[in-house]
C-alpha cells in the first residue's frame, strides 16, 4: 500500500507549535515523512553508538516544548528537515539534495552533554548541548548541516582553504535562508546562528552573518590570512557579503554591516534575489576548488544570467564583494 503523510501536531523546543507531516502504522504513529522525500526522526537515547529508535506516539501529538519530553527536541529537528526540503524545492527547484526527492534522517539526543551537530555525508546529528538540555536542533542548526548535504551535491567544495570556507558560508546562508522561509511561530527568521540552542552558554549567539568576526575569530573581510584560515574561519567573508548583497551595508534590523574597503554604502536587493545568485553561482560555476576570486566572479555570472548585465542586482554584487575586500 502507498504509504500516507498524516498531519500531526508538534510541540517543538524553539520552533514552537508547528505541524509536522507523519505516518501511521497499524495504530501507532511514526516519525516518517512521506511528503518530505521520508525524512525520518530517530532517538540516539544519549549514546553514540548503537541504534537509532525511531520516535513512535500513540496521538500524534509530540513533545512538551522543552526537554521534559524527549520528542520535543525531534519535533524541532522534524518540522526543520520538512521546512529545508522545502526550501530547495521551491525556492532553487532542488528535488532532495540528492535531486532525486530523497529525504534525510535526522539522529537526536546524540551523546552526552554533546555540543555539536554534524553532516556525514549521509544522515544528521544532533548532540543534546551542554547539561543535555539545550539540543542542538534548531532551524539555522540543522539547515546548517542539511546544507552541507545539498552543497555537497551541487559542488562538491574541497573542505580546507577558501573552498572550505565557501562551504560553510553556503551552510550559515542556507540556515539564516531556511529560517526565514520556515516562519515558525517560535523562531522567526535573523542572521544570527544557533542562537536558539545557547552553544555557548553565554546567551550569545553562535554566530551570525552581518558581522562574522564577533564571534572572536572568523573574517569579516578578505585579509591576507584568508586563504589558509580554516574554513569557519574563512567563512565570514562570504556570509558577510551574502549579507551585504542581501540587506545592504546601512541595514540596522538585523544588526550592522560594517564596510571593510573603502567603498559607499552598498544597498541591497533582498534576500529572495541574494539567494538565487548564491544558489546558481555553486549549481551552474563553482568548482571543487573555488575561490572567493572566482565566487565573485561566479555571482556575477549568476546574477548576469538572472537580472541582466549591468543590472541593478549585477552591479550590488560587485558592490557587495568590494564592501568585503574582494575585488578580483
Ligand atoms: N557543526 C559543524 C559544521 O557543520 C560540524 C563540524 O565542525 N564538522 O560545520
Ligand atoms: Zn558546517
Ligand atoms: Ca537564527
Amino acid at each position: 500500500d502507498e504509504v500516507k503523510t498524516v498531519l500531526g501536531t508538534g510541540r517543538a523546543i524553539y520552533a514552537g507549535p508547528v505541524r509536522i507531516d507523519t505516518t501511521l502504522s497499524g495504530t501507532a504513529y511514526q516519525m516518517i515523512d512521506p511528503s518530505h522525500g521520508g525524512n525520518r526522526t530517530c532517538d540516539m537515547r544519549n549514546l553514540m553508538t548503537g541504534p537509532c529508535v525511531l520516535f513512535v506516539d500513540a496521538d500524534n501529538l509530540w513533545g512538551n516544548y522543552t526537554t521534559s519530553d524527549r520528542a520535543s527536541a525531534a519535533a524541532d529537528a522534524h518540522f526543520a528537515s520538512a521546512k529545508t526540503y522545502d526550501y530547495f524545492r521551491y525556492v532553487h527547484n532542488r528535488s532532495g539534495r540528492t535531486g532525486t526527492g530523497a529525504g534525510i534522517t535526522s539522529r537526536v539526543h546524540y551523546g552526552n552533554n554533546y555540543t555539536n551537530a554534524f553532516y556525514d555525508g549521509t544522515q544528521l546529528t544532533f548532540g543534546d548541548g551542554a547539561g543535555n538540555i539545550h539540543p542542538l536542533t534548531s532551524i539555522d542548526i540543522l539547515a546548517h548541516e542539511l546544507g552541507h548535504g545539498y552543497t555537497d551535491a551541487l559542488v562538491g567544495l574541497v573542505y580546507s582553504g577558501e573552498s572550505g570556507g565557501i562551504d560553510e558560508a553556503s551552510s550559515d546562508i542556507w540556515g539564516a535562508m531556511v529560517e526565514f522561509y520556515a516562519a515558525a511561530p517560535g523562531d522567526p527568521g535573523d542572521y544570527l546562528i544557533g542562537e536558539e540552542a545557547d552553544i555557548l552558554g553565554t546567551g550569545e549567539p553562535f554566530g551570525n552573518l552581518f558581522d562574522p568576526s564577533l564571534d572572536g575569530s572568523s573574517h569579516s573581510c578578505f585579509g591576507p590570512g584568508t586563504p589558509g584560515a580554516p574554513p569557519h574561519v574563512s567563512a565570514g567573508v562570504g556570509k558577510h557579503f551574502f549579507f551585504n548583497l542581501a540587506e545592504g551595508t546601512g541595514a540596522t534590523a538585523y544588526g550592522y554591516s560594517p564596510l571593510c574597503g573603502d567603498v559607499a554604502d552598498v544597498v541591497g536587493i533582498g534576500r529572495a534575489k541574494a539567494e538565487k545568485i548564491w544558489y546558481r553561482a555553486l549549481n551552474v560555476y563553482a568548482t571543487s576548488t573555488t575561490t572567493y576570486t572566482n565566487m565573485r566572479a561566479y555571482t556575477l555570472g549568476a546574477a548576469a544570467d538572472l537580472y541582466g548585465s549591468c543590472s541593478i542586482e549585477h552591479k550590488a554584487v560587485q558592490a557587495a564583494w568590494k564592501a568585503v575586500n574582494v575585488t578580483g
